[in-house]
């Protein structure tokens, strides 16, 4: 059983790759889930519907969230009614929402919503929520403390960041199983992921981080080329005072990474990143199409077994 950590998107592409090079019931994605938010009442975990639409093979190929050829009349109406339509939830992708939330009031815990919602959709892999306690994460900018979808979507990133913090996060505990399953694991995958609102989350809920400590871990660097390649990385990692390259993230998980996997753009911060006792291999980690994505997870699960 391989074990991956994971955020949104680009967890997602890395994640199409991997199932074509392994059986995906072998697998096992740990999301995130401190981006999740209510909206008009209903429960929305994007991390974990962005996994769960691409693995399911119908996710909106452009934007990498959201359902392919979906339609947005519901949002159009809520817009007639006076709502900012700022979170652009698709008609479809409503149906998710209102069956999740209407699971959760009956009382149905999100991970097993989860396996619910995934085995409907044809989804093989166990994608799993890092928790089943409400964890948020909170921005705190130069305008206030704004909601991460408030600050990311909402408000396209433009407030200056000071810190980040999860509310929630001393009581999450992982869901059922979890750790057990996590400690039989054969290795570890940190997939390329925004590394302060997307993976930091699921390392501080209980258990998980003493368990990774003792298992074979490889990540897949999100920078390339000093920079994300979407999404506000760069911001929280300086909020962080983390430098915004491979080798930033590479001492930012160096407490329990074996390698990291850096993109060919970055080879030059190879031997800095093997000072910290961490094997950097050089690769292409751009994931435009299929094939680099397949490539990518081939070398990934190459590398994570000369750990093993
Ligand atoms: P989301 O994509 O915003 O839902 O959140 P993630 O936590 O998945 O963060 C996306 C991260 O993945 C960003 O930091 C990107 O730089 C990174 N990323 C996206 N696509 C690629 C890719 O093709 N290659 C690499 N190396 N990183 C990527
Ligand atoms: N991202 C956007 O940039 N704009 C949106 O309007 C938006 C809507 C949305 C709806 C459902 C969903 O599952 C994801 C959505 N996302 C949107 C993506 C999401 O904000 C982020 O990618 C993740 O939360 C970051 O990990």
């Amino acid at each position: 059983m391989i074990v991956a950590l994971a955020g949104g998107v680009g967890a997602a592409r890395f994640l199409e790759g991997l199932i074509h090079v392994i059986d995906p019931k072998d697998l096992t994605v740990i999301v995130n889930t401190a981006d999740d938010l209510y909206l008009y009442g209903l429960y929305i975990s994007p991390d974990l519907d962005t996994i769960m639409y691409n693995l399911a093979g119908i996710a909106n190929k452009s934007t990498g969230w959201g359902i392919q050829d979906d339609t947005f009349h519901c949002l159009e109406m809520l817009e007639r009614y006076g709502n900012e339509p700022w979170f652009k939830l698709g008609d479809k992708d409503f149906a998710t929402h209102i069956l999740r939330t209407h699971l959760l009031r009956r009382g149905i815990p999100l991970s097993e919503v989860t396996r619910l919602l995934c085995s409907l959709l044809g989804v093989e892999v166990n994608v799993v929520p890092m928790t089943n306690n409400k964890v948020s994460t909170r921005v705190v900018t130069e305008q206030g403390i704004l909601d991460f979808q408030d600050y990311f979507v909402r408000q396209q990133e433009t407030a200056v960041v000071r810190d980040v913090y999860f509310e929630g996060i001393e009581n999450a505990v992982p869901p059922e199983g979890l750790l057990e399953l996590l400690k039989s694991a054969n290795g570890v995958i940190i997939c390329p992921s925004n590394p302060i609102v997307s993976i930091q989350p699921i390392l501080k809920v209980s258990g998980i981080l003493p368990i990774l400590k003792e298992l074979p871990v490889i990540g897949i660097s999100p920078i390339v080329g000093g920079s994300p390649i979407k999404g506000p990385a760069d911001k929280l990692m300086r909020a962080f005072k983390i430098e915004v390259s491979a080798y930033g993230v590479a001492r930012y998980y160096a407490t329990f990474l074996n390698t990291l996997i850096i993109d060919t753009v970055d080879a030059n911060l190879q031997s800095q990143i093997e000072e910290l006792e961490i094997h950097a291999v050089v690769t292409n980690t751009l994931m435009r199409t299929l094939e680099d994505k397949i490539a990518l997870a081939k070398i990934t699960l190459r590398e994570l077994d000369k750990i093993l």
